[in-house]
């Protein structure tokens, strides 16, 4: 027979996949209800909007933003902006449970005291896709990104230093949750279309939570 030496573990150690990166698996679990609800009240005071890129493309995800400062793009650029342009207000605060929770992985990943002032929130449809990126709008290269993937599964592209390098196809899944710093931070990456794939709590949809010191 097998002993489970662990039977309230409802996570795993963290996996490293970069000298500074980390895949929590099933770390918001716990969390997912007041998470849900959080993002609920979130959307009906700053809705997820389309934004243009400076391309002028319209962007497959969908996005909003809570925290002193929101991540916007349209045909002026990329930047962090304390108002929501669509309502002109600033945008919703930052549930304490948001924080909570990314503090808590950055520093079960090694990143002690860190300090969100930006959380944006990406939702996407089947269809939609990120194309490889640098995170680079921010001030402070420093401190870690805390990702949270909520709903239907995705594939994350994990790319080098350079956007040609080959990246790894990680596979994030509802509950998860994604610690990127140090070494990693400047790392290009990217999500793949996102397959119909309905999830029982959110049915068509994957949001994901991504937490960032912006200013
Ligand atoms: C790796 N979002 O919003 S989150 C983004 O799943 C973004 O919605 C993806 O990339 C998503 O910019 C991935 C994780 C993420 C965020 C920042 C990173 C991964 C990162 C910075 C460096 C390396
Ligand atoms: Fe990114």
């Amino acid at each position: 027979m097998t002993l489970d030496l662990f039977p309230h573990q409802t996570f795993t150690v963290p996996e490293a996949i970069g000298p500074d990166a980390f895949v929590l698996r099933n770390f918001a679990t716990p969390h997912i209800e007041e998470l849900l609800s959080a993002i609920n009240t979130l959307e009906r005071q700053a809705a997820f909007r389309n934004m243009v890129t400076p391309g002028g493309f319209i962007m497959s995800v969908a996005i909003t933003n809570c925290g002193r400062l929101g991540w916007t793009t349209d045909r002026q650029g990329y930047r962090y902006s304390p108002i929501d342009p669509d309502t002109g207000q600033p945008w919703p605060s930052m549930p304490a449970a948001f924080r909570q929770l990314a503090k808590e992985a950055a520093a079960e990943s090694g990143f002690a005291d860190f300090e969100p002032d930006a959380c944006l929130v990406n939702r996407y449809l089947p269809g939609s896709r990120l194309s490889l990126h640098q995170d680079k709008d921010e001030r402070d290269f420093n401190a870690p990104i805390v990702s949270v993937s909520l709903g239907m599964p995705a594939v994350f592209l994990f790319g080098g230093h350079k956007r040609t390098d080959k990246a790894a196809r990680i596979p994030l899944m509802h509950g998860d949750v994604v610690v990127w710093g140090g070494v990693d931070r400047l790392r290009y990456h990217g999500v793949l279309p996102l397959k119909e794939n309905p999830h029982p709590l959110l049915g068509g949809q994957r949001i994901n939570l991504t937490f960032r010191k912006a200013g």
